[in-house]
């Protein structure tokens, strides 16, 4: 009888360096079948975005800027595959090594750097975005990879906890005039850069602060980010943040592909969005 058991992903090392340094990193674990379809994905929702800021006429949206800088947030249900990498064993399997055995996807974007004009992002928390306001445990950023990243196209660099202060704080933001960044941290420490080829997964928690710098290079620098919550984040109102799909209740996948529509799980800002949208 073959007893063997796979070894895990998440190693303990992992495990304790997220706990006690906010981050961990895991090099080439996207299957390459994946990788291929997140690239694909990619390029649909990247001409869909550029379309709807052609439709505005406008280049500047929040933080997005036209060709230079894209977060292009929660639009996963547009795609019939997307499911299959955010609901995925791999991605149960790093949510419940970081999170514990209840996990909800809370958030999903395509983070993507334009050729040589691709602009830096400051410093900051993810939960910096949220805000105080609305209390909120750290909750998991999966920053992963489509490309090989490096200081050259534009790579993320993480503070540690231990440098950044952050393992039970979040700190003051301030808006950046003209990149319309949040900033966080003001601070000398350049962090740590990520350099990890196409198909790693950088697991980070949401206090830990990074940044990441201008892609001067001839190539796109693209991210898929996923992020995930051990329970739903709410505003004030009582209302989703942003999402809270869930995916993991006491360690057994709960994820209902039926059930998981644009109608009953997009973030009300988006519905409100892209309804006005097809009325024009
Ligand atoms: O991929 C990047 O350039 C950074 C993304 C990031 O920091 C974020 O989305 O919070």
């Amino acid at each position: 009888m073959n007893t063997t058991t796979a070894a895990p992903l998440v190693t303990e090392a992992m495990k304790q360096q997220y706990r006690d340094e906010g981050y961990m990193i895991l090099e080439r674990i996207i299957p390459a079948d994946m990788l291929q379809m997140l690239r694909e994905e990619c390029s649909y929702f990247l001409g869909y975005y550029d379309s709807e800021m052609d439709m505005r006429r406008t280049k500047v949206d929040g933080i997005n800027h036209r060709s230079k800088r894209y977060f292009i947030s929660n639009r996963y249900h547009l795609s019939p595959r997307m499911w299959e990498f955010i609901f995925s064993p791999l991605m149960a399997e790093i949510t419940q090594a970081t999170l514990g055995p209840d996990v909800y996807l809370f958030n999903e974007q395509w983070v993507i750097k334009g050729a040589e004009q691709g602009m830096k992002f400051a410093w900051h928390q993810d939960s910096g975005y949220v805000g105080r306001q609305n209390p909120h445990k750290p909750y998991l950023t999966c920053w992963c990879t489509l490309d090989d990243v490096s200081e050259q196209n534009g790579t993320v660099y993480v503070l540690p906890h231990s440098r950044g202060g952050t393992r039970q704080t979040i700190f003051d933001h301030t808006q950046e005039p003209g990149s319309n960044d949040l900033i966080g941290y003001q601070g000398s420490d350049p962090g740590l850069p990520i350099i990890a080829p196409a198909g790693s997964i950088v697991a980070f928690t949401s206090y830990t602060f990074h940044r990441s710098g201008a892609n001067t290079t001839s190539r796109m620098r693209r991210i898929y980010l996923p992020q995930y919550s051990g329970e739903p984040i709410l505003n004030k109102d009582g209302s989703n943040w942003a999402m809270a799909v869930p995916f993991m209740k006491d360690g057994k996948r709960v994820y209902d592909r039926a059930g998981d529509t644009f109608d009953r799980h997009a973030p009300a800002n988006l519905k409100r969005r892209l309804a006005a949208q097809q009325q024009n």
